[in-house]
């Protein structure tokens, strides 16, 4: 990783950290359990890849840093939700997440819930917030809807549960993944990019393919490290797809294949944005990021 991408990363990180903590209900606002619960699920863990990409997306594009910062918020608050979720005894019952218990062991399950329906609702409120023109924000509130809802996050989450114990054919696989992992990251990249001057049609075309490249890359990874790496460095439990019998790419394409896969991914995500020229420099370097990362 090259210095200033890395200093830029740093930077960016940190500054999540406090905007996402003004952008919280403060833990002495009544009901304070419910709200401590919401800051011990969003603040001090995880790689903000998805706030990266937004504002990578967004500086391209000539984005309002107030813009950017909502929406790099409002998506980090619907991932972390749906980790939360995620990590539920009705969904995949894990004990272990960004390397602290998950919500649900250190609460409890009911306020493990309320965690996941208030950081959804609070998302929305604080992307509907700022000073852009109310038909911009109105095409973002859609788009990160779609993007969480049954036609995307939910639905993909919807896809693997039903898939567990069942042959998924790698079309199957990668459906899922577009709407589980996926659509989120291609909205991370897209909120960026609508937050800033007006695109044209082609523009649009090539974040797609990078956003559509990049999201299966992160997931032909995240199935690469579950099945090589161990949930300290993870920070999550690992092995937990093969314990499963969950389809994955290493499961249906073998660990050499896969790899394989992900520097096409990689190199695919770069074509895509060869029309941006240089200007395009931390959405490239965030996709060899995603590819290269060890968590
Ligand atoms: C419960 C509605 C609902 C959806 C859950 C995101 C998700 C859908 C489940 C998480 C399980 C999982 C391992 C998904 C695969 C990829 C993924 C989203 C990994 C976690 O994202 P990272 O690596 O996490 O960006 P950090 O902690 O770095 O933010």
């Amino acid at each position: 990783m090259k210095r200033d991408f890395a200093v830029w990363c740093k930077q960016l990180q940190s500054e999540m950290e406090s905007l996402l903590l003004s952008h919280l209900p403060p833990v002495t606002q009544t009901p304070q359990r419910l709200h401590e619960a919401m800051h011990y699920a969003v603040l001090d863990g995880g790689k903000r890849v998805r706030p990266l990409l937004v504002f990578a997306a967004g500086t391209l594009f000539d984005a309002p840093r107030d813009a950017m910062e909502r929406a790099a918020s409002a998506v980090e608050m619907i991932h972390a939700y749906s980790l939360v979720h995620d990590d539920m005894p009705c969904m995949d019952d894990d004990a272990l997440r960004r390397g602290k218990p998950t919500v649900h062991k250190r609460y409890d399950e009911a306020t493990a819930l309320l965690v996941g329906d208030a950081l959804q609702a609070q998302a929305f409120e604080v992307l509907a917030g700022g000073a852009l023109d109310a038909q911009r924000k109105v095409a973002m509130l859609r788009l990160l809807a779609h993007a969480a809802g049954s036609s995307g996050m939910c639905g993909g989450q919807a896809i693997d549960l039903s898939a567990v114990g069942t042959l998924l054919s790698r079309d199957g696989l990668e459906q899922m993944h577009q709407l589980k992992t996926g659509a989120l990251l291609e909205a991370s990249v897209m909120l960026g990019a609508l937050a800033g001057k007006q695109l044209l049609a082609a523009e649009i075309a090539a974040l797609k393919a990078y956003a559509d490249a990049i999201g299966l890359a992160f997931q032909v990874v995240d199935d690469i490290l579950d099945a090589v790496s161990d949930s300290a460095t993870l920070g999550k439990t690992a092995g937990k797809d093969a314990a499963n019998h969950k389809p994955t790419y290493v499961s249906i394409l073998g660990l050499e294949a896969s790899q394989q896969l992900a520097e096409k991914l990689r190199q695919d995500a770069h074509s895509a944005l060869l029309p941006f020229g240089d200007n395009a420099q931390r959405l490239l370097e965030l996709a060899d990021l995603i590819v290269q990362r060890k968590t």
